[in-house]
């Protein structure tokens, strides 16, 4: 299976790994650390050497409760940060629910359009479709980070999460988006019992044949799991999910800490060879 990214191929064969860029004060694990063009592409160059095939950059912090930016803001965080980084000679992605950042993104060159929305705003769908880009879908049970624990209730999490990603991704295609990536969206609206849930059953969202992508790294199941409070000390349970959803077919991992994940797989992929 190959990823087309507006130029780039990424084979997904074996599993990829996308860096997490929060141009962001208030990103639960690391912001307020990038926030400038000139750090950010430090950061970035880091990932890279460390084995990131893709940086992903996000504006708006998506934590639960968090507070909401504005589309202008929002701008002024990543554009600039983005056509740095289009310096490094690897895929950029833009992680926004905002279809005015989106476009004006995918005007600059990012590569991928990662949407936390699930492309529930038509606009979304347009931006992507306009400039050939392809998507990840994300899974949430509303688009508000500032309420979707609220919404943390499912009969059988597998299966409504599976059906919104299939049914949404139909009518990204059917509307002209080249290529999707479903997305459960672990931690997004959802309890552990559901993250755990989803992890298990990961293979039926691969089932329907897009690429998968799983984000784990840091989040609060981790924290939960393992007892670790402080999220950037959450590396080893962060690489152990994540291995774990690789097993079940993830071909894409977003992650913070590049260089551990990097070594994790390397170990995995051998022995899957
Ligand atoms: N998780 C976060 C943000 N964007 N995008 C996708 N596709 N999948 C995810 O699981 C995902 C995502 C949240 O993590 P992070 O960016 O580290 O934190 P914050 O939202 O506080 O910036």
């Amino acid at each position: 299976m190959k990823l087309n990214l507006r130029g780039y191929t990424l084979d997904l064969d074996r599993p990829r790994l996308m860096g997490v860029l929060n141009v962001t004060p208030d990103s639960f694990s690391d912001g307020g650390r990038y926030l400038d063009a000139e750090a950010a592409l430090e950061r970035a160059r880091a990932m890279k050497d460390e084995g990131a095939d893709l940086i992903d950059v996000g504006g708006e912090s998506t934590r639960p409760g968090a507070a909401p930016v504005s589309a202008s803001a929002e701008k002024r965080r990543v554009l600039p940060v983005i056509e740095a980084l289009l310096t490094l000679d690897l895929p950029i992605s833009i992680d926004t629910r905002k279809p005015e950042v989106a476009g004006e993104a995918l005007a600059l060159g990012a590569h991928l359009l990662n949407d936390v929305g699930g492309l529930r705003d038509e606009r979304m769908v347009q931006a992507a479709a306009r400039h050939g880009a392809p998507v990840v879908i994300m899974h949430s049970p509303v688009d508000d980070p500032q309420t979707m624990m609220q919404h943390a209730r499912y009969d059988d999490v597998v299966h409504e999460v599976t059906a919104f990603l299939q049914q949404q991704a139909a009518a990204a295609l059917a509307a002209g988006v080249p290529q999707v990536v479903l997305d459960p969206g672990f931690g997004f609206g959802k309890l552990l019992e559901h993250n755990l849930a989803l992890l298990r059953g990961l293979e039926r969202i691969t089932a329907l044949g897009h690429p998968v992508l799983a984000g784990l790294s840091r989040k609060r199941a981790i924290g939960e799991l393992t007892g670790v409070e402080s999220p950037d000390r959450r590396i080893c349970g962060s690489v152990a999910a994540h291995l774990a959803a690789a097993s079940r077919g993830a071909r894409i991992l977003r992650v913070h800490d590049v260089a551990a994940h990097a070594e994790a797989l390397a170990v995995w992929q051998a022995v899957e060879d």
